[in-house]
């Protein structure tokens, strides 16, 4: 008799609502739950797919070793054991912070997942955590230490009440945007518009959001902060009572004199964006009873993230957006995660710094741009032993140089549902559970909720063959490596009572969700038991406008920082920017997201078909320049100037081109995530396409020099067509 389980899905910042029908431990299908409090019924194809990738004989099932060029199935007992006995022999060698750790972006969505990860890094003793977080949004948790004091205090946009949403760098009916949770989004900014308000997108290319929504403003790809400037500009000259600011924010005068170079005027030729419009802009978005000025990885991983941040930020507060009612709101979360993060961030935490370059921890992690680095040093502690966890590190971060680097390495450990082609390339491949597989809580996006609720859900089905859930792993390990605790996080207690317990007859053990009852106890809002009885979701206290500024700023004087010294010295940098030569022939390189598709691997998903791979677009009037035709190949490669070894430097990739007005001239934009000829799944190997990471450059020298976010977008790069090889 089949039966049917709520849950949620987990693929994206949406979490939206799900109805499992299940029978015995096969998955029978997936549908929206209507029930559900905040996503009402909305999902898209992944979420009502995730059967499908539970089920798919692709998947890794049993723990493999690497003998020769090939893997063998070997038991978790001697996996845990080989894994845990070079780590000793490293460690003992060399130290802790030998041991490197990467946890790519669905471990954010697994609270056992971050949990135990990082508390098994403090156990080692290891510093050397990265994420994917620095090609993602690093720029953001950057800035809200530096003017808010903590990484985890993100405002989020009052989509429900603004008058204006003014969108940059983001495609929320693609996407669901980023660093804010919010299913169904581009219906929440068609509502917007339904009672009168306005929705602006400025994005270098007419997005299917755009499209679809209010009004679309094309900008040059990286000048957004020249944009922002102009904004606060036309602010400052306007005239503003910055007294009563005073009470609540250090340096308003300061900030508001920073734009005194950039004018509209000036503005305008950089960015394409005409002076008037700059102005009206402004002048509307200080001028209305709530409006939201939001950013995402188009900025994020442009070559200003960080200052552009920060002037949203700063825009916001001396327009007085920030705290109110349809502006920018901070959540409170079903318990203090900001508190309880703060005590975990102690001084030693947030002083750590990569040997290298000495880039600093953003949010506990290092950035991946400085990985390759950290293993080819000479230094004695260099990294010799990296885990990825959920993932593709070298599929995802530009540049070559972290696969050269990776044969460098003595011990390549992936924790994956497939052999990606970082996994491919490891040691040893431990087989995760999926979504499906495990209990969960949205930890850490709780922060994030434009409509606060809670939900938990138990695992739909039991794991099938071999898989584990990643807390149970690291747990192994631990005890593997001989650890005396495991670390001293939140998390200490768990792995030592479970050692306790295993003397005790029956099957108990400390899980994840007793950890989980303890934090809900503590915050007072709702509790494990209610959210078993209601397995849709509890709705939260809304997030509440003035609250926030002069009450609950995580800075030492409860004031927000809005001149920190290191983002007004970076102004200088996108000075230098705006004059910066540039080759004539060269377009500017953007990314783009698809429906169905996520990241790199959801090309693993059996109904992904699309056997020529990614479609490049670009302007018809670039494309005749060049003598490239509608569907034809082309070749996009970095129009780098910095000498390179040809196995080092960025190589050309090939796929095929649309020609489409949606994008402005001068850019061109590729899907990213594609081209798997390195992946050891058959199915994601035979889709082609190409990657454009490897076309880029990356490394160090290549990143956000404040945040350590990789600069993916905006890459000058020369594009040719290919010539069939009869006419050559
Ligand atoms: N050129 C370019 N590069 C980009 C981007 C871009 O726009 N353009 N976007 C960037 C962004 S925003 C991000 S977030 C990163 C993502 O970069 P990564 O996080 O490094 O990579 P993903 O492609 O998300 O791969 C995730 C891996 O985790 C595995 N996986 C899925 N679910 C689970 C699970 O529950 N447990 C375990 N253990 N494994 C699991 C998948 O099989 C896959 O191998 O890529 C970045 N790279
Ligand atoms: N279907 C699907 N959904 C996803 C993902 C996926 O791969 N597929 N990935 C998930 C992840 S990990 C993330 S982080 C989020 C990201 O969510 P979003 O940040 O919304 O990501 P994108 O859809 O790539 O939108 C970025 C937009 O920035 C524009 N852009 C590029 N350069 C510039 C610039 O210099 N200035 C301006 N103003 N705009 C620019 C691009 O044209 C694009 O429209 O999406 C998540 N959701
Ligand atoms: S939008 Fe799609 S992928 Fe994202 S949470 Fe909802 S169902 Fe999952
Ligand atoms: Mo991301």
């Amino acid at each position: 008799m089949p039966r049917e389980q709520r849950t949620f899905c987990r693929i994206c910042e949406a979490h939206c609502g799900l109805i499992a029908q299940v029978d015995g431990d096969q998955i029978v299908r997936i549908r929206p739950d209507r029930d559900h409090p905040v996503s009402k019924g909305y999902t898209c194809l992944k979420g009502v797919g995730a059967g499908e990738i539970h089920h798919d004989p692709a998947r890794v099932n049993h723990p493999l070793k690497r003998v020769g060029d090939r893997f063998e199935e070997v038991s978790w007992q001697t996996a845990i054991d080989g894994i845990g006995e070079t780590l000793r022999r490293v460690i003992a060698t060399h130290g802790p912070r030998s041991v490197a750790m990467y946890r790519g972006n669905p471990s954010f969505f697994s609270f056992q997942h971050v949990l135990y990860a990082s508390a098994f890094m403090e156990a080692l003793g290891s510093p050397n955590l990265y994420t994917s977080v620095s090609v993602d949004s690093n720029p953001k948790f950057f800035v809200a230490t530096e003017m808010f004091g903590q990484s985890l205090v993100q405002p989020v946009p009052d989509v429900g009440h603004c008058e204006l949403f003014i969108c940059l760098g983001s495609n929320p009916l693609v996407s669901q945007m980023s660093i804010v949770s919010l299913p169904n989004a581009l219906g929440r900014l068609q509502e917007v518009v339904s009672r009168g308000g306005r929705v602006v997108t400025i994005d270098p290319r007419r997005t299917e959001t755009a499209r679809r929504v209010g009004e679309h403003l094309f900008i040059r790809p990286g000048t957004d902060v020249y944009l922002l400037l102009a904004m606060l500009h036309v602010i400052a000259d306007d005239g503003l009572d910055s007294a009563p600011l005073g009470l609540v924010a250090n340096g308003v005068d300061e900030f508001l004199d920073i734009a005194k170079p950039w004018t509209p005027a000036r503005v305008a030729p950089l960015t394409g964006v005409r002076a008037e419009t700059i102005n009206e802009l402004a002048r509307s978005f200080r001028d209305a009873r709530g409006a939201c000025l939001y950013m995402s990885t188009g900025l994020n991983m442009g070559p200003f993230g960080s200052l552009c941040y920060w002037l949203i930020q700063g825009l916001s507060l001396v327009c007085g957006q920030l705290d109110r009612r349809g502006g920018l709101l901070v959540p409170e979360g079903a318990f203090d995660l900001v508190g309880l993060y703060q005590q975990l961030e102690t001084p030693e935490v947030s002083q750590r710094k990569t040997l290298v370059s000495e880039f600093p921890a953003v949010s506990g992690a290092f950035p991946i741009a400085a990985l390759a680095e950290e293993i080819e040093t000479d230094h004695p502690e260099r990294v010799r032993a990296l885990i990825v966890s959920s993932g593709n590190p070298l599929h995802s971060v530009p540049g070559a140089d972290l696969s050269k680097a990776f044969d460098r390495l003595e011990l390549r450990v992936a924790i994956d549902l497939y052999l990606s082609e970082t996994a491919q390339r490891c040691d040893w491949v431990l087989p995760a559970t999926d979504m499906l597989e495990h209990a969960d809580f949205p930890l850490g996006w709780m922060l994030l909720h434009e409509r606060p609720y809670a939900q938990f859900t138990e695992a739909v089905v039991p794991p099938k063959f071999e898989r584990r859930d990643e807390w149970r792993i690291f747990s192994d390990l631990a005890i593997a490596c001989g650890l005396p605790a495991f670390g001293p996080t939140v998390c200490n207690l768990p792995p030592r009572l479970n050692r306790m317990l295993k003397w005790l007859p029956g099957s108990l053990e400390f899980r994840p969700e007793h950890l989980l009852a303890l934090l809900l106890k503590m915050g007072g809002k709702t509790s494990l038991a209610e959210l078993r009885a209601k397995p849709s979701g509890v709705l939260l206290p809304p997030n509440r406008p003035a609250t926030f500024l002069g009450k609950r700023v995580p800075t030492a004087d409860g004031r927000v920082q809005l001149v920190p010294p290191k983002l007004v010295a970076d102004l200088a940098r996108a000075e230098r920017y705006a004059q910066r030569p540039r080759d004539r022939d060269a377009l500017q390189l953007i990314g783009l997201r698809e429906r169905k598709t996520h990241n790199s691997w959801f090309h693993n998903h059996p109904r992904v078909k699309q056997p020529s791979g990614n479609v490049a677009r670009m302007h018809p009037a670039d494309a005749a320049r060049r003598g490239i035709s509608d569907g034809s190949d082309i070749e996009v490669c970095a129009a780098t100037t910095e000498p390179h070894r040809i196995e080092d430097g960025p190589q050309p990739a090939r796929l095929p081109v649309k020609l489409t007005d949606e994008l402005c001239e001068g850019v061109i934009a590729v899907p990213h995530g594609w081209g798997h000829a390195g992946s050891g799944n058959q199915r994601a190997r035979r889709l082609g396409g190409a990657n454009y990471n490897r076309a880029i450059p990356g490394g160090s020298s290549n990143a956000e020099p404040l945040s350590g976010q990789a600069i993916i977008v905006a890459h000058d790069v020369l594009v040719r067509p290919v010539r069939a090889s009869t006419e050559i």
